[in-house]
Order: structure tokens, then C-alpha cells, then sequence
């Protein structure tokens, strides 16, 4: 089974709660010949607002579903589930969701957000597939040398992946953390080095100043770095991890998002709604707590995965 394949079963695994709120809890919202009525849009409209795909989405989504019904093209809940899958399959910007490797030398992706929003086990996770699936040499900085443990923690997941870390003793300056670790990355032939930051220190604008800090030491140790600065959000704040995003974007250039807890959450919708309020692309989802339990995003597979299908060919042809 291919990689997609695989990530693809464990999104679907993963979507199950947000699955459940929207479609399929049939005894209610979508009873099979269901008729179309303004009950039936104002139960739909609460379903996809508890999914948090946010207002914006609702509202258009439930605009969309009301005219087709009024102008007579659509009758009953199947339709108009068809209806809801197509609207959010539409309006993707083209954005890139690769990452953005170095064109020579290490490639270094920062990885900020708050405490406890999943930071160290995306890193873990990252890693894996950087080094598993697309054979590169990995390397990992300590650079949350204020958590007690923090430093530990990253250190097993390096020992368990089988990647190299560069870490200095907890309450040690971060960014020279970072120095030392690109001059590592370099030395040693790194292709990837991710940084790990704090998710808190004694005030945000500390974390802040911190993380511009790190940013800084990289960019001068290596050219063009950060490559990456992703930006983890943790899935189950449903929309509160939206208003997370506009402080860390508007300090670190955020490029992209690895929206972890997927799994844990029936917001799976906040996808939607990170779209439509945020320029950044979602990159990755994390769908648990081990190494494997990361899915690059894509949109169709996101839907497919959310509506339950089970057609594959897609996923296994890439
Ligand atoms: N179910 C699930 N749990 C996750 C996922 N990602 C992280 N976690 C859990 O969330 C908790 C916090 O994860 P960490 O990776 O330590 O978060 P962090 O952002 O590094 O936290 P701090 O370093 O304290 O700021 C841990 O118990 C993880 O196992 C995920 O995708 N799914
Ligand atoms: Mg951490």
C-alpha cells in the first residue's frame, strides 16, 4: 500500500468525529428521502457550525443549498449533501503545499505555536517522513530550553526516529541552541533541520522576540533559512487556533500550517475556515501520537476522507 494509501485510511480514521456531527447521523439530519424544508437548513447550518468551518463557510455553503432548492433543482438531503461536498471542494486558492526544500545545503524549518498545541510530536512526525518516506538526512535543534523536559522529550523522539539532535541544557539561550545547530547541519551534511521552539515563556511577547531571534541566527548561519516556518495549530480549538495563527503570522512569516489533533476533534471543519480567513497553506495534519500519524493535506483527499468514500484510486495513484 502507498504511502498516500495508508495516510489516506488513517485520515478517514481520523475524521471520524467531524464525520459524525456533519453527515452521518442519519436518524436525524440526512434520514434517507428526506425532504428539503427550512427545518432541514437551519439543522444543516448548526451541523457545519459545530464542525467549525466558521460562519463565512456556513453561511455561503447554506446560501448555495437554499437557492438550488428554491429554483427546484434539488429536493431531498442526498442532494443536498452533494451539494455541501461541492462547495467544499471549490474556492481552494493554488497554493503551494509542498515544502520548500534549500536549492544546496540544509534545509531548515522552524516549527512555532503555542503550549501544548502538538509542536514536538509534529516534529517527531515530520522527521519520520522526511527521513522514512523521502530518504533525507534529518537533524533536530532543542531550541525550548525553558519547559523542563522539553529538551528530554525531543531527545527520545530523536533516539526513536534514529535522527541526530543538537541540544544545550534547559534554560540555555536559544538561539545560540539554533547557532549551533545549523553549524552542526552544515558540518555534518544535514539536508533537514527542524527547530523546536517554546510554546510559552514568561509573556508572549518574549515567545515572540525569542522565536524572531531563532529566525535571525538561522537566516545568517544559513542562506535563504527558515525555509519553512510552520506554524502548528491544534485542531481541537476549533476556531480559537485561527486567532493563533494572525499573532505568530504577523511576527515569523508563517508559510505554512501542520494542524495537529485532527483525530481527537469533530472541528475537522477548521480546515475549511482556515481557508477562507488565513493566506497560509495547510501542509500537514497530524491524526495522532506516533511518528506515522501524519497525512500531507490536499483538499480532495480532506474531502473525501470527511464524506467517508472509500475510492481509493485517487490516493494510490500518487
Ligand atoms: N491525538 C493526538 N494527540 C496529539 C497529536 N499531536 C500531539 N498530540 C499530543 O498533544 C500533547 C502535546 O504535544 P506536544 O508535541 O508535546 O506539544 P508541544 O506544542 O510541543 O507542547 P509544549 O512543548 O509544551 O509547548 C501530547 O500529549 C501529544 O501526544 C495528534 O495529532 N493527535
Ligand atoms: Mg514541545
Amino acid at each position: 500500500m502507498s504511502l498516500f494509501a495508508k495516510s489516506f485510511d488513517r485520515l478517514k480514521g481520523a475524521l471520524r468525529k467531524t464525520r459524525d456531527i456533519l453527515f452521518t447521523d442519519v436518524r436525524t439530519l440526512f434520514v434517507p428521502g428526506r425532504q428539503i424544508n427550512e427545518q432541514f437548513l437551519s439543522e444543516l447550518e448548526e451541523r457545519l457550525l459545530q464542525a467549525d468551518m466558521g460562519v463565512g463557510n456556513t453561511d455561503r455553503i447554506i446560501a448555495e443549498v437554499r437557492e438550488r432548492w428554491r429554483l427546484g433543482k434539488i429536493r431531498n438531503a442526498d442532494e443536498a449533501r452533494s451539494v455541501v461536498r461541492e462547495q467544499m471542494l471549490s474556492n481552494w486558492p493554488p497554493e503551494a503545499r509542498d515544502l520548500n526544500f534549500a536549492p544546496a545545503g540544509p534545509t531548515v524549518i522552524l516549527v512555532a505555536g503555542v503550549n501544548g498545541a502538538g509542536k514536538t510530536t509534529s516534529i517527531a512526525k515530520l522527521a519520520w517522513l522526511l527521513k522514512e518516506q523521502m530518504g533525507k538526512k534529518v537533524m533536530l535543534c532543542a531550541s525550548d530550553t525553558f519547559r523542563a523536559g522539553a529538551v528530554h522529550q525531543l531527545s527520545i523522539w530523536a533516539e526513536r526516529i534514529g535522527v541526530e539532535i543538537v541540544k544545550h541544557k534547559q534554560n540555555a539561550d536559544p538561539a545560540a541552541v539554533a547557532y549551533d545547530a545549523c553549524e552542526a547541519a552544515k558540518a555534518r551534511g544535514a539536508d533537514v533541520l527542524i527547530v523546536d521552539t517554546a510554546g510559552r515563556l514568561p509573556t508572549q511577547e518574549r515567545l515572540i522576540r525569542e522565536l524572531v531571534k531563532i529566525r535571525d541566527v538561522c537566516a545568517r548561519r544559513i542562506e535563504g533559512a527558515p525555509h519553512e516556518a510552520l506554524l502548528v495549530l491544534d485542531a481541537t480549538t476549533g476556531q480559537n487556533a485561527i486567532q493563533q495563527a494572525k499573532v505568530f503570522g504577523s511576527a515569523v512569516a508563517v508559510t505554512g500550517i501542520m494542524l495537529a489533533k485532527l483525530d481527537g476533534t469533530a472541528k475537522g471543519g477548521v480546515v475549511l475556515a482556515i481557508r477562507d480567513q488565513l493566506k497560509i497553506p495547510v501542509k500537514f495534519m497530524g491524526l495522532g501520537e506516533t511518528p506515522e500519524d501524519i497525512a500531507p493535506f490536499d483538499p480532495q483527499l480532506y474531502i473525501k476522507a470527511l464524506f467517508g468514500e472509500a475510492d481509493l484510486t485517487e490516493a494510490m495513484a500518487r
